[in-house]
C-alpha cells in the first residue's frame, strides 16, 4: 500500500478542526502520484469525445434487440480500438474485468500508440440491459487521470450518494437518510417534498425506499445505470437532486471523476457481501471496509470524464442513425481545461452526402 497523495491543504489545519466536515475524510485507497500528466503539452480532453461516441455508435445498433452480450461487445471493440489510435500509454485500471474473466478492456490491459501516460477507468457500455430493452440512460462511458489517481475498486458493491454543487458538503453517508434529505433540501431552498430521489430498483433497497417516501421525498426508481444518475443529481435541469444506494464500487470511481468536474460530491463505502471481498478491499488499501470514501478518495489530481448516451436519458440523448450517418449526444468534463462541454455531433459515414444535414 501507497499512501495517499497529499491534498494541498494537508498539514495546514490540524485534523481535530476538520473532523467535523463531512467532505474531507482521510481514508485513502489512493496511491500517490507523481506529477500529473494531465498537464502535460496539449489537453487530450477533446480526443475522448470521439472515443465514446465511436462505442456509442456502435452499440446503439442494438438498441432493444434483446442481445446484452452483443451490445456491449460492439461497445468494447469499438472503444478499444478508438483507444489504441491516440498518443497514449494507458492503463486500464477500472474495466471489463480481470484479465482471465474479460478477453477485452481489461485490468491492467494497456492501449495506445505510446505517449503521455494514464489511468483509465471504463465502461463502454453502462447500462447494457438498458440498450438491450431500449430502457433510457445506456451510456459508453470512461474517466482519465494521471497513474495513481483513479482508485482501482474491486468490482464489488459500493454505497454511495452523490449530490451536485448546490448540495455538496451538505450530505453525510453515515447520516439517517431523512437527514440528508432535510439538508440537501434546505441547500436547494426546497422542500423535503420537492427532492428527487434517484435509487435503483434492487431488493436490497426495499427498507432506504421507505426511509425515502417516509421522510416525504419524490423517488425515481431506475433499472440500471446509476453512473447516469449521478451525473444525472450533478447537473441543474435535469430535476434529479441526489442518487443514493448500493451499486457498483467500480461504477462509483467512474462518476467520482464526473462529480469533480462539477463541483459535485460522492460519498462512498465499500459493501462487500463476503470475507474475500473483504480481501479484495484490503489488497487494495482499504483495510477498513467501513471507512467512508470521499471524492478525493476516489479520484485525485486532473480528471477527464467523457460519456456519450446510447439511449435518451435525462442528461444524454441516444444515438439516431439516418441516411448518411449518425447523430451522438456526448459530455466532457476536464478539471484542466475547466470545461463542461455538450457536444452534438453528425458522424458522417462517407464522404458522399445524398440528404441534408438537420439542425
Ligand atoms: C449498478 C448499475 C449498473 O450494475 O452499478 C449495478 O448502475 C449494480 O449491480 O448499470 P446489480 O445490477 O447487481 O445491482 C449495473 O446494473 C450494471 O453494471
Amino acid at each position: 500500500m501507497t499512501t495517499r497523495r497529499p491534498h494541498d491543504d494537508e498539514g495546514a489545519a490540524p485534523a481535530a478542526a476538520r473532523k467535523d466536515e463531512v467532505h474531507t475524510m482521510s481514508t485513502r485507497p489512493l496511491v500517490a502520484v507523481e506529477g500529473d500528466t494531465l498537464l502535460e503539452g496539449a489537453c487530450m480532453c477533446n480526443d475522448l469525445i470521439d472515443v465514446v461516441e465511436r462505442s456509442a455508435i456502435a452499440s446503439a445498433r442494438w438498441l432493444g434487440r434483446g442481445d446484452n452480450n452483443a451490445a456491449d461487445q460492439a461497445a468494447v471493440d469499438e472503444l478499444r480500438q478508438a483507444l489504441n489510435e491516440l498518443p497514449i500509454h494507458g492503463t486500464v485500471v477500472i474495466g471489463e474485468g480481470q484479465k482471465d474473466e474479460a478477453p477485452e478492456l481489461y485490468v491492467g490491459e494497456e492501449l495506445g500508440t505510446g505517449g503521455r501516460e494514464i489511468h483509465i477507468a471504463v465502461d463502454p457500455l453502462e447500462g447494457t440491459n438498458l440498450t438491450a430493452k431500449g430502457l433510457p440512460g445506456a451510456i459508453s462511458v470512461l474517466s482519465v487521470a494521471s497513474p495513481g489517481g483513479l482508485f482501482s475498486a474491486p468490482d464489488i458493491y459500493m454505497d454511495k450518494i452523490s449530490v451536485g454543487a448546490t448540495a455538496a458538503g451538505h450530505i453525510d453517508i453515515e447520516a439517517p437518510v431523512r437527514t440528508n434529505l432535510r439538508t440537501i433540501a434546505k441547500a436547494y431552498d426546497l422542500n423535503v417534498g420537492e427532492v428527487t430521489v434517484t435509487v435503483l430498483e434492487r431488493d436490497r433497497h426495499k427498507e432506504l425506499i421507505k426511509e425515502i417516501r417516509a421522510a416525504g421525498a419524490r423517488i425515481k426508481l431506475i433499472p440500471d445505470g446509476d453512473i447516469t444518475s449521478a451525473i444525472a443529481a450533478g447537473v441543474r435541469g435535469t430535476g434529479d437532486h441526489v442518487t443514493i444506494g448500493i451499486g457498483g464500487a467500480t461504477e462509483g470511481v467512474i462518476a467520482a471523476a464526473a462529480m469533480k468536474a462539477l463541483g459535485g460530491e460522492i460519498q462512498a463505502k465499500m459493501w462487500p457481501t463476503s470475507q474475500k471481498q473483504i480481501d479484495m478491499c484490503k489488497e487494495r488499501g482499504i483495510d477498513d471496509v467501513t471507512l467512508k470514501l470521499a471524492t478525493d478518495d476516489l479520484v485525485q489530481g486532473n480528471v477527464i470524464f467523457a460519456a456519450a448516451g446510447v439511449t435518451s436519458g435525462s442528461l444524454l440523448k441516444g444515438v439516431t442513425y439516418f441516411h448518411d450517418g449518425a447523430r451522438t449526444n456526448a459530455v466532457i468534463m476536464c478539471t484542466r481545461c475547466n470545461i463542461v462541454r455538450f457536444v452534438d455531433t453528425i458522424h458522417l459515414f462517407s464522404k458522399e452526402i445524398h440528404r441534408e444535414i438537420r439542425l
